[in-house]
């Protein structure tokens, strides 16, 4: 067995249920891969756009964003990895309810990938005393699904998310980044065909083109990342929210790849009362302190509770414009 089949076993043994390796190639050698170069100019482009909103964060060293070998001194190779968060649950639809984007159903994702990442690090240096590793899940510059699609895992859709065609969009992204030399995987081949769907079916127009999503008028952004005080969600888009008040996932939901996504039995992500159907009302009294201690353990604690309580009341608006 070669050492990458090997990480590769221990991966899922831990719980991955996606996994695939990626050749970072050295300065010296004549780049067979490209990838840094498409990425940072990808990504100066969606920034020059402002595409990334409030979220400035982005703008810091692009270059070291789009290339593992800034990141990680010495990289070869980057293993990247996925949890399936599907479960065959259904969200609440009654008035009433909002809705919550469904890799937040569970616990955070963070938290989970982290563990198993962790491990796998340690496993990796029993295989390979000397090697020097370094994860992130969604924690660092990493662009974590180009580096999925080119490890095999499967291709970015026209939604811009990664689509597996085992597991649909319903996949969590993390890697590895080694300074081991591993055999690559084949990249992930575009199955999108000439299907528009996910880009018919956003709400807000966020998919501006095929592959490029403005954050602006996305409303994962709007409910997740557009929290700070002086934040506010414009009018016309606040009208488009509808009952969502914390992530959007209508150009997932969408796509012909998830129609037979497989569940997952892991026990961070199943669902709770609470987020399946969460009461608008009852939520719209949530104290600080109530919010922190019932999302302690959840991702939509980045929503901070100036954010979610500003999401709830506009999703109760929504609800009796609808209704008057
Ligand atoms: C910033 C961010 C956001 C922003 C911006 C989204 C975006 N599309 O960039 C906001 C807040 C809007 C967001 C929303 C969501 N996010 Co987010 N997000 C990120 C983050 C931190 C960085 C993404 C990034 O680099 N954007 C910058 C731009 C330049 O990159 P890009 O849009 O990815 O563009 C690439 C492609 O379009 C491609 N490309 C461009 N043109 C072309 C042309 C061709 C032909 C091809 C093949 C490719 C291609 O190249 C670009 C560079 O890779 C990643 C984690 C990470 N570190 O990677 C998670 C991540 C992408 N998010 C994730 C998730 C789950 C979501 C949501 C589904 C959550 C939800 N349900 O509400 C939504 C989906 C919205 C959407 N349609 O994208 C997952 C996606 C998992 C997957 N299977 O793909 C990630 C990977 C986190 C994780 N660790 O799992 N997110
Ligand atoms: S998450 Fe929602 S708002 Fe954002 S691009 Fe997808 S459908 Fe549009
Ligand atoms: S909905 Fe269609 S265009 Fe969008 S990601 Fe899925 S297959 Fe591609």
């Amino acid at each position: 067995m070669t050492l990458s089949d090997a990480i590769k076993q221990e991966a899922h043994g831990l719980g991955f249920d996606a996994v695939g390796i990626s050749r970072v190639a050295a300065e010296s050698e004549d780049a067979a891969t490209p990838l840094p170069q498409f990425l940072h100019r990808r990504l100066l482009e969606w920034l020059q756009r402002g595409y990334h909103g409030t979220m400035t964060w982005m703008e810091r060293d692009a270059a070291r964003r789009a290339d593992p070998q800034q990141v990680l001194s010495g990289c070869r190779s980057v293993i990247s990895l996925g949890m399936n968060y599907y479960t065959p649950h259904r969200a609440d639809e009654r008035p009433g309810y909002g809705r919550i984007a469904r890799y937040a159903w569970g616990e955070d994702y963070h938290e989970a990938l982290k563990q198993r990442l962790e491990q796998l690090e340690g496993r990796i240096r029993t295989l390979a005393p000397g090697a020097v590793t370094r994860w992130y899940v969604d924690t660092g510059p990493v662009m974590e699904k180009a580096w999925a699609q080119q490890a095999g895992l499967g291709w970015i859709g026209k939604h811009s998310n990664l689509v597996s065609p085992r597991y649909g969009s319903w996949l969590l992204l993390g890697e590895i980044l080694t300074t081991i030399d591993l055999e690559p995987d084949e990249p992930g081949t575009d199955l999108c065909g000439s299907c528009m769907l996910c880009l018919k079916a956003c709400p807000t127009g966020a998919i501006t083109e095929p592959y490029v999503v403005d954050a602006n008028k996305c409303i994962s952004y709007l409910t997740i990342e557009l929290h700070r005080p002086e934040d506010e969600i414009p009018e016309e888009l606040a009208h488009k929210l509808g009952n969502r008040i914390f992530g959007c996932d209508d150009c997932l939901d969408i796509c012909p790849y998830n129609a037979q996504a497989t569940a997952t039995d892991e026990p961070a992500f199943q669902p709770s009362t609470l987020t399946l159907a969460p009461h608008l009302t009852a939520l719209s009294e949530l104290s600080e302190r109530a919010f922190t201690t019932t999302f302690r353990r959840s991702p939509l604690r980045r929503a901070k509770h100036r954010g979610f309580l500003r999401n709830v009341q506009i999703a109760i608006q929504n609800l009796r414009r609808v209704s008057c």
